[in-house]
């Protein structure tokens, strides 16, 4: 047994689950009119309702104390510290610096990183009011019009994400697109439609040795030469963002031309940093500042909020009661905001790849569930899809639900039947229907006698644990907030997991088995170490390319 599961908080709530288990939510919002009060919380504009979850104080209390008790505070302040917690990679974990507008000095070897993330910051500036301005031009002396992402991964799904999420607030004569996939068919799709004289192509990654990012850079490059005729046009069509300034240079990269990060900024955690540069120049740089400042405040909220009232740290505390006390299977958010509909596959990202882990800090296999499984679906298209599971099924997954008070788009009534869903489902989700409610609506359509069957269908057992944010209207700082939360909230379930949420080794053998397997689809070259199922398949899918090409 683990010494998280030894320990006296984790038996502590075993207990208290078998307790409240048995007392409806429903009944436990009629015996407590001050519920919705006493489980929410609020910050800036933003409401956390948190108390459609199967919970009352002592829950809380004791979640507070199973975070105590692992050290959530000084592994916090550690964190902020820039001390290397990332402790598989010998890494110091400082996405917090890239946002802190406080400027206040944060040492790493002795050295203040503030003064590199804001020399930094105003290259960003510089450059994006540029592009902004019509003053950087093409090689033929033509403003740009498009820019291209080029990056995969924590490279490419943040400001991917953030991009579309503040669509309300780009410039229709700069638009943005992001290739990230290795299929040829994303890179040519998307540059089928742009003029090279126009087109900016900004080359996001951390490490530039990413074969994704480098085969969609080369054929990008490819396709500007042809057009171009001359090296020299690299250099205006061309920037990238990087730690591996060698790597950008041979790639044929003015460093003039490349903007920096750091070892310390995760992958996933890097949209703050410079690989945000398509936010930057499709949104402009206030607008950036904007993002920060909204993670800035959630950083300091994190850090100095008791965790009863500690939005990130109780959305990390209710994830382990369900996921490690209730058994629920996966993790739905579901944002009724069409504009972020990309933030379930950011989040996907960003909590799996952090805690989808099975061995602890020590290497000891863990004897507890850790991270979920992340999904979701904008607005009420889920409604349509899967959440006859959510509401009926044997799998029990808690869902994360989001809406603007106000819509960008405040068109007639639309907005309102969208808020009238956003609130019905976590009621349903919650209340559920009993049996005697299912046979007087069924008598009252004026169905006498409704067989057994029908009323089973028709009962929904409630107790489907959810959790709600309300905020004014999707802008720029709210989003940099909600962002925030979630990764504090990723950082909380690590630490009480005792896992390392910072480095992402699960993605390293596939890598490997993709390059052993290369040579061998164009070559005779039988490597024989495979199982008989890939070793078939490959030379199946030679002998189709073969015969077809
Ligand atoms: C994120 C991961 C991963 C990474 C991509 C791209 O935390 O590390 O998603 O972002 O593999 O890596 P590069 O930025 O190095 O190209």
């Amino acid at each position: 047994m683990s010494k998280l599961t030894e320990s006296k908080e984790w038996k502590a709530l075993q207990a208290h689950q078998k307790d409240i288990a048995r007392i409806p939510v429903r009944k436990l919002f009629e015996d407590d009119p001050q519920r919705f009060q006493r489980f929410s919380c609020r910050f800036n504009d933003i409401l956390f309702d948190y108390s459609k979850n199967h919970i009352d104080q002592t829950t809380i209390d004791l979640l507070v104390q199973l975070a105590d008790a692992n050290g959530l505070r000084e592994q916090t302040l550690a964190m902020y510290r820039g001390e290397p917690i990332n402790n598989t990679e010998n890494r110091s974990v400082l996405h917090i610096a890239l946002r802190n507008r406080s400027n206040r000095p944060i040492k790493l070897n002795g050295k203040d990183v503030m003064h590199e993330v804001n020399l930094q910051l105003s290259k960003m500036q510089h450059f994006s009011d540029k592009v902004r301005s019509g003053e950087w031009v093409g090689y033929s002396g033509k403003k740009i019009t498009n820019v291209v992402n080029i990056g995969i991964g924590g490279s490419d799904l943040g400001p991917k994400m953030v991009r579309h999420a503040l669509k309300p607030y780009t410039r229709p004569d700069i638009r943005c697109h992001f290739v990230s996939n290795m299929d040829p068919t994303d890179i040519m799709n998307t540059i089928s439609g742009l003029n090279p004289e126009t087109t900016l192509f900004l080359v996001a990654s951390k490490s530039f040795t990413t074969p994704e990012t480098l085969t969609n850079a080369e054929t990008a490059k490819e396709w500007l030469l042809k057009t171009a005729q001359d090296r020299r046009a690299v250099c205006k069509h061309f920037v990238a963002m990087s730690t591996n300034y060698d790597a950008v240079k041979q790639f044929g990269i003015d460093p003039e031309n490349m903007f920096e990060f750091w070892d310390w900024v995760g992958g996933r955690y890097s949209l703050w940093s410079a690989v945000g540069l398509s936010i930057a120049v499709g949104l402009g740089m206030y607008r950036f500042e904007e993002l920060l400042q909204g993670a800035y405040e959630v950083d300091e909220h994190f850090r100095d909020t008791p965790f009863e009232q500690n939005i990130p740290a109780l959305m990390g505390l209710l994830g382990i009661w369900n996921n490690n006390f209730f058994h629920s299977h996966g993790h739905a958010v579901m944002p009724y905001d069409q504009n972020l509909d990309i933030f379930p596959r950011f989040l996907q990202q960003l909590d799996m790849e952090s805690n989808g882990k099975y061995v602890d800090r020590d290497g000891n296999p863990v004897d507890y569930a850790t991270g979920p499984i992340i999904w979701g679906e904008a607005g009420t298209n889920g409604q349509h899809a899967f959440f006859q599971l959510l509401h009926q099924g044997t799998q029990l997954a808690p869902c994360d639900f989001m809406v603007a008070a106000v819509n960008h788009n405040e068109v007639h009534s639309r907005h309102e039947k969208l808020l009238a869903n956003f609130l019905a489902q976590p009621e349903a989700m919650m209340r559920g229907k009993n049996r005697e409610q299912v046979i007087e609506e069924l008598h009252a359509s004026g169905l006498k006698n409704p067989s057994e069957t029908l009323i089973q269908s028709k009962i929904f057992p409630g107790n489907r644990p959810n959790s709600m944010f309300i905020y004014d209207k999707l802008t720029a700082k709210t989003l940099g907030s909600l962002i925030a939360f979630y990764e504090h909230k990723v950082f909380t379930q690590g630490i009480i997991w005792n896992i390392n949420s910072f480095d992402q080794m699960g993605v390293e053998l596939g890598k490997q088995l993709a390059n052993a397997i290369l040579p061998e689809l164009s070559s005779d070259n039988v490597n024989n170490q495979h199982d008989s199922s890939t070793q078939s398949l490959i030379n199946e899918i030679v002998d189709r390319r073969n015969t077809l090409m």
